[in-house]
């Protein structure tokens, strides 16, 4: 398939939950999810899948830039306050996509239109009127599973341009032994990240990427995927399999299906706990700052086993 408007039709859940929704998959979220979550949690282990948020981050700068992070003030300023208070303050600057971050449903669009027929006009220089990252809110709790497609594929990490189609999805859903229930939070990952720490080389991390076709939404059509996290830096694999589209699962998860997507990911350690007791399945709780009009988000997703 050439043309992801096609495929973007055949997966597209416009209207599904009313024709003001701004949530997209996220409905598919029950309490019965939350309850199936906290029912995965049996060792009481907690992980953070963020990177560390600093100006060693991923990013060249070039539209993104990394957190700078600067004291307003220390502390230690003499007379400030008065008798023995010290107090400090901090402040960052940083694209809010610069680091382990959600998409929101406006953040990528075609044909004039965002997820579920909203008019791309109202996404301006102020921001995004409709399907901003604050219409996310409360977040995304549910049961996660994590797709382990590097470990399946028997390497340290997938190499650059290695396209991950449904086919190996499926694969590796079978090789795991797990089940994708409705409103699950599915995990996939390639390696990158590892790559990424194997020598610390950020411009290589962003030179193209291990990462999943268009047709990959398709799968997670079929199993009512709420949302979708990995470890690389745009989901897909780049540079892309179709000659002259960019970003095509983008457009067809976000604005066709309403999936919102989570990225640049360490789901390294979270990997070998999973591995070494073969548990792929989770409480997974991930939520995005709800910035007014914003289109995108740090996170520092929790997931608990
Ligand atoms: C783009 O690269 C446009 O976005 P993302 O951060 O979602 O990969």
């Amino acid at each position: 398939m050439s043309d992801f408007r096609n495929l973007g039709q055949s997966v597209s859940n416009w209207g599904r939950w009313g024709s003001d929704d701004e949530k997209g998959t996220l409905n598919l979220i029950t309490p019965e999810c939350v309850l199936r979550a906290t029912s995965l949690v049996q060792d009481g282990k907690v992980y953070s899948l963020a990177i560390p948020f600093d100006e060693d981050g991923p990013q060249d700068g070039r539209v993104r830039s990394n957190p700078q992070h600067s004291m307003l003030q220390t502390g230690h300023e003499v007379g400030k306050y008065p008798g023995a208070v010290c107090v400090a303050d901090d402040q960052v600057e940083m694209a809010l996509q610069a680091s382990s971050q959600w998409d929101s449903l406006s953040h990528v669009f075609y044909d004039g239109q965002l997820y579920n027929g909203f008019d791309a006009d109202t996404v301006t220089e102020r921001g995004a009127v409709h399907c901003s990252v604050a219409a996310l809110n409360p977040g995304v709790v549910s049961h996660g599973v994590l797709l382990d497609v590097a470990r399946w594929a028997g390497v340290p990490w997938l190499e650059k341009g290695t396209p991950i189609t449904p086919e190996d999805l499926t694969a590796v859903a079978e090789h795991q032994g797990v089940t994708i229930h409705p409103g699950a939070v599915v995990l996939v990952r390639t390696g990158w990240r590892a790559r990424y720490l194997s020598d610390g080389d950020s411009a290589a991390f962003k030179s193209g990427e291990p990462g999943l076709t268009m047709e990959c939404a398709t799968w997670f059509h079929e199993r009512d995927v709420a949302a979708l996290a990995c470890d690389n830096y745009a989901v897909e694999v780049l540079p892309g399999v179709v000659e002259g589209e960019f970003l095509p699962f983008h457009m067809v998860a976000i604005r066709d299906m309403g999936m919102p997507l989570s990225e640049i990911l360490d789901m390294e350690e979270l990997a070998e706990d999973c591995a070494r007791d073969q548990r792929y399945e989770f409480m997974f709780c991930g939520a995005p700052l709800p910035f007014t009009h914003g289109v995108g988000s740090p996170v520092n997703p929790l997931v608990m086993r």
